[in-house]
């Protein structure tokens, strides 16, 4: 993954901004599900609302044209779906752009849970399949929220998987909240990958990892070599970096919406460094920094205007011991629980902040 500091950018993958949408393939569902965007904006616009554009979930990265093997970024998409509730809650409407398959507002609660979904079903006197009773409580609040969200067509959810598809929707959603100004908000919790392979780099076919099937490595006299490919019995992949598109949000496709970033590290000395370096670099509105052990209980919001500021949740500790074959304790394993969900503070935060862009904003007319 190392690139070569002698050559100029543009040679090296270093690529702008804007060469990358030249160079790499729009998804093919965009044109479609951006009309769906644009009549969900309009009407929300009409309605005075703001609109929130939630990201969420990790994003691909395929090694394959035909794709068989592919990288990962880590995000379940909790913090992105439990946001995007809070946000309906506060009044929002929210498109929520996220992983396929990754947790969804309200289905969440039931959707990946160690339960499955039938489990929180059961038989009354009659047959008829009815809700557990001790779950009905909880549902009954969910559904309640959840109908309110579909009746005022508050809600819409667009589904990624590549870092591709997910740099192209984030473009084309920008474009479409332009109009909101202000009103528009762009709450980027996806996973968004580093680096990427472009599609001049991408091979067709499954990378064979038998000597005796492998490929040509080079794509033809001053092309770069393919991203992925065999060395001997070794899989070498090099990747380019994925260009600096939170510039281009602040500066060119949404210049009047709030943008809240996130960022995400697991190297304690290194999280308030990197947000407060994010702020500067984008010149955006709010960084909120997370640690992957600890995220659920608490979070760093850095802005220019409040400065550095933690939001804990109360959370319970939980030992658990763990019992050898002879019943004697061989370990403690802690663990914690946030009491509350820690979205439940950060999107009234995140709005307060908003309104008073809004405020400023209009001042500015
Ligand atoms: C986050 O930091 C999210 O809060 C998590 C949420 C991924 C930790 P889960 O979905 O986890 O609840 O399991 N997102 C990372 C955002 C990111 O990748 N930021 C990039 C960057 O800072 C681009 S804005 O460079």
């Amino acid at each position: 993954m190392t690139k070569d500091s002698n050559e100029p950018n543009g040679t090296n993958g270093d690529m702008a901004a804007a060469d990358y949408f030249a160079t790499n393939p729009k998804p093919a569902s965009l044109d479609r599900q951006s009309a769906i965007a644009r009549a969900f904006i309009e009407q929300h616009a009409h309605e005075g609302r703001r609109v929130a554009l939630v990201t969420s979930g990790g994003t691909t990265v395929p090694l394959e044209n035909q794709t068989v093997r592919f990288i990962d970024n880590f995000s379940a998409g909790t913090r992105g779906a439990t946001s995007a509730e809070y946000f309906l809650e506060a009044g929002y409407a929210v498109i929520f752009l996220h992983r396929q398959y990754s947790l969804l507002p309200y289905s969440r609660h039931y959707s990946h849970s160690t339960n499955c979904f039938l489990d929180f079903m059961t038989h009354n006197v009659a047959g008829a399949v009815v809700v557990e009773s001790e779950y009905q409580q909880q549902m009954a609040k969910v559904l309640e929220r959840y109908r309110k969200a579909k009746r005022e067509n508050a809600l819409l959810l667009l589904p990624f998987t590549t870092v591709n598809e997910y740099l192209w929707y984030l473009r084309e959603l920008a474009m479409q909240m332009r109009p909101l100004g202000a009103n528009g908000l762009f709450y980027l919790a996806a996973a968004v990958s580093d680096f990427f392979v472009p599609a001049e780099r991408m091979v067709e076919h499954k990378i064979q990892s038998s000597e005796d099937f492998h490929q040509e490595t080079t794509n033809g006299e001053g092309e770069r070599a393919p991203a992925a490919h065999m060395d001997g019995k070794s899989l070498m992949i090099d990747l380019d970096p994925v260009p600096k598109f939170l510039k281009q949000l602040v500066d060119a496709w949404a210049p009047q919406s709030m943008i809240v970033s996130f960022k995400l590290e697991t190297d304690p000395a290194l999280l308030a460094k990197k947000a407060r370096y994010a702020l500067e670099k984008y010149s955006h509105h709010l960084v909120i920094g997370n640690m992957l052990s600890t995220r659920k209980w608490e979070v760093l919001f850095v802005s220019a205007e409040g400065g550095e500021k933690w939001i804990r949740v109360p959370a319970t500790r939980r030992t658990k011991s763990l019992t050898g074959r002879d019943g004697d304790i061989v370990e403690n394993a802690e663990s914690r629980e946030p009491a509350i969900e820690i979205e439940s503070w950060i999107v009234p935060e995140v709005a307060k902040m908003h309104s008073q862009l809004i405020e400023k904003a209009k001042l500015q007319e």
